[in-house]
């Protein structure tokens, strides 16, 4: 038999797999008022959920009350969550260090990061509206010298190697195998840095998925990882964990405000309460070092 040319050619291997271009998709088309009336604000875009107190005198009828008061404290909840992650990134950065963002969204993160230590920001996200649309807000404030987006796959993000003081997941670890993941952020982070997740995980003290976490599965698209699998993964690469934090009773009242916020609710807030309160899932804090 002759072998062709043809017949002997590596095969085309996709870049972007159909999974992944389903959830660029997503982003691309992704408009809730939920995420652009909160960074309107204060034009910090976060896609993340928040934590902390409610006031709940936003809820009250009368004068200082109403729907611009309740996306402020839902903002502010937000904003809580971004700090909270951003305090554990290691008090020592500086000016000179770069931080990793894998799966930036619209970019409030970087930029919380790089307001809080000066530091220079690369965040990487699937969706190329996401990208183009952080890299103008870092343009409009100045700061686009020092807080980069790149349209990018957080698995491959084709960086450079062991340039990086620190790295996180806020809210995009449940779209990707978690091995590869960590394999990344151990290849980009430097001996000694640090790694910081929030996550949604389910509670393998529970079961398996719930019926809850499938419905926020097929919400967004995402396969949520069991707790587990987080400690697994890191061990497997080089990250060891040094502060875990459940945060789940910390993000209920953000839910419960969500879910009262009628100009704002997206349809999840039910289930995510459930979700919480029936201990199938959990909302999880871990930091951990890159040995
Ligand atoms: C919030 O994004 C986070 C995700 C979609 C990832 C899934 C997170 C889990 C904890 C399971 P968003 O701010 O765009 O969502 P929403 O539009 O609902 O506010
Ligand atoms: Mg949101």
């Amino acid at each position: 038999m002759t072998i062709t040319n043809a017949e002997t050619a590596a095969a085309s291997v996709p870049s972007q797999s159909t999974y992944q271009t389903r959830v660029a998709d997503y982003w691309n088309a992704e408009e809730n008022p939920v995420n652009l009336e909160l960074g309107k604000i204060d034009d910090l875009y976060h896609h993340h959920y928040g934590i902390g107190a409610v006031d709940r005198s936003v809820l009250d009828e009368g004068p200082g009350s109403g729907p611009d008061r309740i996306t402020a404290e839902l903002h502010r909840l937000e904003q809580a969550q971004a700090e909270l992650l951003a305090s554990q990134l290691g008090g020592d950065l500086s000016p000179t260090d770069r931080v990793f963002d894998a799966g930036c969204g619209r970019g409030g993160g970087s930029v919380v990061a790089h307001l809080r230590y000066g530091c220079h920001a690369d965040g990487v996200t699937i969706s190329r509206k996401q990208a183009d649309f952080a890299n103008e807000q870092a343009r409009k404030r100045g700061i686009d010298d020092k807080v980069r987006y790149h349209h990018r796959n957080m698995l491959d993000t084709g960086l450079e190697t062991g340039a990086y003081a620190a790295s996180w997941n806020n809210e995009s670890t449940m779209y990707v195998e978690l091995d590869l993941l960590f394999a990344e952020h151990a290849r980009l982070l430097r001996r000694g840095g640090r790694y910081v997740t929030i996550t949604g995980c389910y509670n393998d003290a529970y079961g398996r998925a719930s019926r809850e976490v499938s419905l926020i599965n097929a919400h967004y698209i995402c396969d949520i990882h069991p707790r587990s699998e987080y400690f697994r993964a890191m061990a497997r690469n080089r990250l060891v964990p040094v502060h875990v934090q459940d945060l789940t009773a910390d993000t209920i009242p953000y839910w419960e405000l969500r879910q009262q916020a009628g100009h704002l609710v997206t349809g999840i807030e039910k289930t995510f309460l459930d979700a919480y309160r029936n201990g199938s899932f959990q909302y999880l804090l871990i930091v951990a070092d890159r040995v």
